[in-house]
């Protein structure tokens, strides 16, 4: 089911009692952090605030903002409008393994899943919800000028080096080919006209900016807002470079994005958006960004990134503001990074058929600790997985990667823990590689770059040189286990 603004999906949320409303003004300086942080650590991921009053500067913005609106797994599959996001992830799987139908069922199956895949197909508008109020810059209107210091942007934490936009989907285009890419990338106000626009080296955002330098051409970039949640999924999945984000928004919402032109530059944006912010980014100019209070539970330092100069803002007659605050986990984008990996689980196995499970637990922060169960077939498999998924699309950066028998719960980290002890002669059983790093990992000695760690916690085979005979796990009979089961006494 499609959400078609944010709105919408506030209403879906606060009619599964999934929303908080804050009706008294707080600020936008620290204040919504702070409510926003205890909320995102109490059990389950709280609910979504809604921050009917925020301010700026002591002023009531017009806008209301909304924080935390995906920070549970509940909430994130109404974002998805399904069940839970182990259905897209399904579907998704059904796709990839689709062959000739066998039976009816799996005739009709084939069928409905054909038709989502025709709602993948953006639809192209020439009238849109996020063009009802449009202010260019550069043009003499009345009054004041707005900008962005009359949206209701967060300074997170004490020592950021400003405030920033946590939840923006960036649209940039492929110069050479014309293909559209979304990514989420913080952007910092630098003043009302201007930002930052934080796209890491590895990022499709940063790969585009490079043509357009070696092209000496100016850059057209659209950060957008809100709209249906699922753009903000899609925004943040890892889709290898060259699959349109907007593709997988349609297919996952069963329903066409539709998308319309910007005022003034030559890029697409969702008509449904709540904001849409116009602008360009001049290839070359550079300027330092930071410190921003990151996903890593650590203040990122100032560097150098991109300008963004904006042309036009546009919005919604009632828009609302979208936020996040990242920091020490677990935070919202746990949720966010999570269902990623439920969604793309299907294409790792499909590389990997012997991946039984994985998962990326909060303290590892997405990259820093990536548990894999596997179904064990010959020595030194597990090896094999780690370089395959060092070599995979954004889990190049995974810093430690664990693998266990397939009768382990990945989702369980204790379980985990208890297997990568016990079952480890470090020295034996890790592997040391060198690969890039996340840009936001302050641990390596230059940034971008260091060194990878996996160990292999499964049982040993004979093949692989334990000599020993490996134990059994301790455990009941299954018939005694029953017994106790309806054990009355
Ligand atoms: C809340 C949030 C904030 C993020 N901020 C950034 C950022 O500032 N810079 C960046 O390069 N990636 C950031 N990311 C990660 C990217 O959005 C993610 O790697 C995405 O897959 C990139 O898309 P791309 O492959 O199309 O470039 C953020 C993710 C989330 C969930
Ligand atoms: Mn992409």
């Amino acid at each position: 089911m499609a959400h078609p603004s944010t709105a919408a999906f506030l209403t879906a949320l606060e009619n599964a009692g999934e929303l908080r409303r804050i009706t008294v003004p707080v600020a936008t300086e620290l204040q919504i952090t702070e409510i926003a942080d205890r909320e995102m650590k109490s059990p389950e991921g709280g609910k979504a605030l809604l921050f009917e009053q925020p301010t700026i500067n002591g002023r009531v913005s017009a806008f209301p903002l909304i924080i935390n609106a995906l920070g549970s797994r509940r909430r994130m599959a109404i974002a998805l409008g399904m069940d839970s996001v182990e259905e897209l992830a399904g579907q998704l799987e059904f796709l990839m393994k689709a062959k000739p139908p066998r039976t009816f069922r799996d005739g009709l199956k084939l069928l409905r899943n054909g038709m989502d895949l025709i709602h993948a197909r953006p639809r192209h508008v020439k009238k849109a919800p996020c063009h009802e109020v449009v202010h260019r810059f550069g043009e003499k209107g009345e009054g004041e000028l707005f900008t962005l210091d009359h949206l209701p942007i967060l300074k997170c934490w004490p020592q950021d080096g400003g405030r920033f936009i946590t939840l923006p989907m960036v649209y940039t285009q492929d110069p050479d080919t014309g293909g559209r890419n979304v990514g989420m990338y913080r952007i910092q106000i630098y003043d009302g006209q201007t930002t930052g626009m934080h796209w890491q080296v590895h990022k499709v955002g940063a790969r585009h900016g490079k043509r357009y330098y070696e092209r000496s051409e100016r850059m057209p970039v659209a950060v957008c807002l809100g709209g249906d949640p699922v753009l903000t999924l899609a925004a943040t999945a890892p889709l290898p470079d060259g699959i349109d984000e907007i593709l997988f928004a349609g297919f996952a919402r069963k329903k066409s994005v539709d998308l319309v032109k910007c005022l003034t530059i030559p890029l697409e944006v969702p008509a449904e958006s709540d904001f849409v912010i116009e602008g360009y980014v001049q290839p070359g100019e550079m300027r330092p960004e930071g410190p921003f209070g990151d996903h890593t539970g650590f203040y990122t330092p100032v560097e150098d990134y991109p300008v963004f100069h904006v042309t036009a803002i546009t919005h919604r007659k009632e828009a609302i503001y979208p936020a996040t605050i990242v920091g020490i986990p677990p935070m919202e984008d746990f949720y966010i990074g999570e269902a990623s990996v439920r969604i793309f689980l299907p294409i790792f196995k499909m590389n990997f058929p012997e991946i039984v499970d994985m998962a990326l637990p909060a303290e590892g922060v997405f990259h820093n600790l990536v548990f894999v169960s596997i179904r064990k077939q010959y020595p030194w498999q597990a090896f094999k997985v780690m370089h395959g998924l060092w070599g995979m699309g954004q889990m190049m950066f995974a810093k430690y990667i664990i693998v266990v028998d397939e009768d382990c719960d990945v989702q369980k980290t204790s379980e985990v823990l208890f297997r990568w002890m016990a079952n480890t002669d470090p020295q034996r059983d890790s592997t040391m590689t060198k690969n890039p790093c996340d840009s936001l990992d302050h641990a390596p000695t230059l940034p971008n770059r260091g060194s990878h760690m996996g160990f292999d916690a499964t049982r040993k085979l004979s093949g692989e040189g334990y000599p020993r005979g490996w134990p059994d796990l301790v455990k009941m009979d299954p018939t005694v286990k029953a017994w106790v089961d309806g054990f009355q006494g």
